[in-house]
């Protein structure tokens, strides 16, 4: 049995171990451990206002991994204390690219003021962005204040990564058809910096070119509004990440500067309380083998009796509240 009290007193002081123990916990939803679950959320409410959330996405191999690394270590050396999630889909199934991420990162890992942790996406629906938030709040509350969330930009991962996040860096790469056309409308919207990658040896003149072209879309895209800014870099070399996290950091001030920071969280909150409703529901009617039934057979006869389904989800929602 953890006594969550010791556990949060010892994340407050920093003990990374405790901090692997308390998103363990978070991440094994077994629903014994429900209790001590939610007292450690408690325990972490405070939503904290230093702290910046980016979200690192793009395709798989384009350096999301060696850029966050670079990143990181830039925002070390300015007195920040950098957690680094790895969210990544597609590593339930193959398993690989979670080791890879780690070796990208060894001098972050080294590092006595950055925490790694690869986490498998559990795969239910939501489940990345129920897990992430709340081990954002447990990184913050150990004193991390750079919080960089890297999602593989595919499928639906990304755009919910926005919505964690209060900033958004895309990382693409010249050529490998990642032009502004393989980038998903809705997904190119969120996005407030892009980082093109890669630009070293013979990739220079074409990023050089791709970036031009994505910096024209981009404001093409905006409207009135700010464009997002488009930067040269080379993970491998160091070239352009300095000037990468010190946009960051001017973007950061900016956003906090005027409203939209803290509207842009209050929003998240909400949303996060509407999927928490989502979840709790699910959880209750699928821990009820009752209810259970009662939905599959109110979606059986959905399909074969033309049933409405709002007559059904009525019935369902008024079993589970006379439940
Ligand atoms: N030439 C070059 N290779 C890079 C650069 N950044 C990353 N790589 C290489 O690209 C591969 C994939 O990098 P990784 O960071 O794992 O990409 P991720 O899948 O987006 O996280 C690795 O072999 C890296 O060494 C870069 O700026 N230039
Ligand atoms: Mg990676």
């Amino acid at each position: 049995m953890t006594n969550i009290d010791e556990l949060f007193v010892a994340i407050r002081e920093g003990d990374r171990a405790a901090l692997a123990r308390a998103i363990t916990l978070i991440e094994s939803r077994r629903s014994d451990d429900h209790a001590m679950r939610l007292e450690l959320l408690e325990l972490c409410h405070t939503d904290s206002t230093d702290s910046l959330r980016l979200a690192v996405t793009g395709a798989p191999g384009v350096g999301k991994s060696t850029l966050i690394e670079g990143l990181g270590l830039n925002f070390i050396e300015n007195g920040a204390k950098v957690a680094v999630l790895a969210i990544d889909p597609s590593s339930t199934r193959t398993g690989g690219s979670i080791l890879g991420d780690k070796t990208r990162m060894t001098n972050l890992s080294k590092n006595e003021s950055a925490f790694i942790r690869p986490s498998p996406s559990s795969g239910f629906l939501g489940g990345v962005a129920e897990m992430t938030r709340e081990t954002i709040l447990l990184c913050e509350a150990a004193g991390y204040n750079r919080i960089l969330i890297e999602t593989v930009g595919v499928g639906q991962s990304e755009s919910s990564v926005s919505q964690l996040t209060d900033l958004v860096l895309y990382v693409a790469i010249s050529g490998a058809g990642d032009s502004l056309q393989g980038i998903k409308r809705g997904i190119l919207e969120t996005i407030h910096v892009v980082a093109v990658n890669k630009n070293d040896g013979s990739n220079e003149r074409a990023s050089a070119s791709f970036a031009a072209d994505l910096r024209n879309s981009l404001k093409l895209l905006k409207g009135s509004g700010p464009a997002a800014e488009v930067l040269l870099t080379s993970a491998l070399t160091g070239n352009g990440v300095h000037e990468l996290a010190q946009t960051i950091e001017r973007l950061c001030h900016s956003l906090k500067d005027d409203d939209s920071f803290q509207s842009r969280r209050l929003d998240q909150r909400r949303l996060w309380f509407d999927d928490a409703v989502n979840y709790l529901l699910e959880q209750r009617i699928s821990s009820d083998p009752r209810l259970f039934e009662l939905k599959t057979a109110l979606k059986g006869k959905i399909e074969s009796e033309g049933t409405n389904p709002y007559a059904a989800a009525l019935s369902l929602v008024n079993a589970i509240l006379g439940s």
